[in-house]
């Protein structure tokens, strides 16, 4: 455990806890004085049914990316199944994408080009309210990471020629990542809520799967950093969302980290994230079902601390070369980097009191640490129900 991580952590749960519980005290003294004032016994049932209605609105729910933005009452729970889909193409130094020759020429150990990566995801989220201002939740995980390559041979004249691109896949669960979301405040009058969310992952998923070489199919060697299926580490998740509710519009904003509180047994932590989200939801149908969304997306992703020896110390064929040196995607100091993302979707509320939410993203800016693989899209799509 990496102590001043998870203090880090834990000071920014205290921090806001505090300050908004005094602001919830206070809040909760002056309903009662509006109650007394306006002698309005009944307030309690009326905000009851204010907030079911609310609960049928599509835009209840933020951007299909996104998730700790809700709650629900202390009766209720949500089942959701979401599909997330990451497509990645080209490498990028920094914010310059480079040609398989312009990488070779200026990464001279480079023998491993990877081309292409999908990552996609099938989640299962559970949510079940507790009580009124807090709701707990759970969302294990099913990983499938793609990869295309290249690998390409020394002629013996100091050339290098490609070879047949070659495919990998790895699958299985991904990290598990749980908590509670905390209504530290909320505004009846202004419809307004800010939520803390007190999250952490277990690191379930695997980082250990080999897979063939692809310069030598007589051997097996360990996924590069991109394939593996978790982070090898606890993480800590603190997450703040305000959430601003209009007659047939709202608003948020959310930032949502994913902080490492250690290193993997491997020897490494990956990238800590920091996303700052806002997003602008419109309800457009008579029948008010149908909202679109529109969202900003600013990420902030540190470097890896520590290596994984099994790619960037052992040395191998001759001359000798790590992975991290053939393969860019195995080198742990090509991580991390500044994003920015454009967001765009739908949600859609169904009789049965179910919803559908889609999203796409695209980038609007990349500035990569190094050398690392491009994101062309996003999407994510998924179908809950509230019981
Ligand atoms: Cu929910």
């Amino acid at each position: 455990m990496n102590f001043s991580r998870l203090l880090l952590a834990i000071t920014f749960c205290g921090i806001s806890t505090a300050a908004s519980a005094e602001i919830s005290f206070l809040s909760t003294i002056q309903n009662r004085l509006d109650e007394i004032t306006s002698n309005r016994p009944s307030d309690h049932i009326a905000t009851r049914q204010m907030k079911a209605e609310k609960y049928s609105r599509p835009d209840t729910h933020a951007p299909a990316h996104l998730m700790g933005a809700h709650l629900h009452s202390p009766d209720e729970q949500m089942i959701e199944y979401k599909y997330m889909n990451m497509s990645m193409s080209g490498l990028f130094n920094g914010q310059t994408e480079l040609t398989n020759a312009q990488v070779l020429d200026q990464f001279p150990m480079t023998m491993v080009v990877p081309e292409k990566m999908n990552m996609e995801m099938h989640m299962l989220h559970y949510m079940k309210g507790w009580t009124d201002d807090i709701t707990l939740y759970v969302m294990p995980m099913w990983i499938v990471n793609t990869m295309e390559m290249t690998p390409y041979m020394d002629n013996g004249m100091g050339m290098k020629m490609p070879m047949a691109s070659q495919r990998r896949t790895n699958s299985g669960f991904g990290d598990l990542p749980f908590g509670a979301l905390w209504r530290v405040r909320s505004n009846e009058e202004e419809n307004t809520e800010l939520i803390l969310n007190i999250g952490f992952s277990a690191p379930t998923g695997d980082i250990d799967g080999t897979t063939t070489s692809p310069m030598n199919p007589m051997m097996q060697i360990e996924y590069p950093y991109p394939m593996r299926l978790g982070a090898g580490t606890w993480m800590a998740r603190p997450g703040i969302t305000w959430n601003k509710y209009q007659e047939d519009s709202s608003v948020g904003v959310q930032l949502q980290t994913n902080i490492a509180l250690g290193k993997s047994d491997a020897g490494y932590a990956p990238s800590d994230t920091y996303r700052l989200n806002g997003w602008y939801s419109k309800i457009f149908s008579e029948d008010k079902t149908w909202a679109y969304t529109l969202r900003m997306e600013s990420i902030w992703a540190s470097d890896f601390q520590g290596v994984d020896p099994q790619l960037e110390t052992m040395a191998m064929g001759n001359p000798p070369m790590t992975i991290a040196q053939m393969n860019p995607a195995a080198n742990g100091s090509f991580k991390g980097g500044q994003f920015l993302n454009f967001g765009y979707g739908m949600i859609k509320s169904l009789k049965d009191g179910s919803r559908l939410n889609f999203e796409i993203t695209h980038p609007v800016h990349q500035d990569f640490h190094g050398l690392q693989m491009g994101t062309d899209w996003t999407i994510a799509a998924s179908w809950s129900k509230s019981y």
